[in-house]
């Protein structure tokens, strides 16, 4: 018989998007997740799908989150969430994207509103209110590390 999980054990999985090899913004999650309380797995840049659900479901994350700067976030995280959620068993996974997801830095409210619809339980834009709200989702996460 296994163990009741105990506070911490399950991680946040961060993930950069499958075509965005930029780092620095995946650093900067890992650290703000870190000074939250979670243990975080950073799984790096270019994330292909079949690494990150077979990551998902070895992890078994309290969060998983993608971060896409490089202007293909719209598209990328559409084929990643469809991918993620059509998989028996990580349908339940929360799942996140932020960053610039737009050609232009944001995207608009109608691709926000497509993702969620997609299977992304929020998308957060890089501005202070967005940050401010994923940090939010942070501290109300049910597992979090004992520090
Ligand atoms: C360094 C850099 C590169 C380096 C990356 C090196 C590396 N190892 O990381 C190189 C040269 C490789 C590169 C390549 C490209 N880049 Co570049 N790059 C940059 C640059 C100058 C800095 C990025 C950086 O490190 N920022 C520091 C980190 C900490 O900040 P950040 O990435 O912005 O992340 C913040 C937020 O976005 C947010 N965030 C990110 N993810 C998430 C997730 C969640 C959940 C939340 C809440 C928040 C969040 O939090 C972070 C802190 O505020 C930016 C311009 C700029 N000044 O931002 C362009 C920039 C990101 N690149 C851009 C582009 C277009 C490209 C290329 C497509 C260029 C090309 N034609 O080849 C390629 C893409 C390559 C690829 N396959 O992805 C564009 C993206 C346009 C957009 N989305 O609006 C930018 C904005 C430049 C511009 N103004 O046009 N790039």
């Amino acid at each position: 018989m296994s163990n009741p999980p105990t506070p911490g054990d399950q991680p946040v999985l961060v993930a950069g998007g499958i075509s965005d090899s930029h780092t620095w913004n995946l650093v900067y999650l890992q650290l703000l997740i870190e000074e939250h309380g979670h243990r975080v797995v950073n799984l790096g840049p270019c994330v292909p799908e079949d690494l990150l659900i077979g990551e998902t479901l070895e992890c078994d994350p309290a969060l998983v989150v993608i971060s896409s700067v490089n202007g293909h976030g719209y598209h990328d995280g559409m084929r990643t969430v469809t991918r993620l959620r059509e998989h028996p068993g990580l349908s339940g996974v929360p799942v996140v994207i932020g960053g610039k997801l737009g050609i232009a830095g944001p995207c608009g409210d109608e691709e926000a509103a497509a993702l969620r619809a997609a299977g992304y339980d929020a998308v957060f834009e890089e501005t202070a209110d967005g940050i401010a709200a994923f940090r939010r989702l942070l501290d109300a996460l049910p597992q979090r590390a004992l520090v």
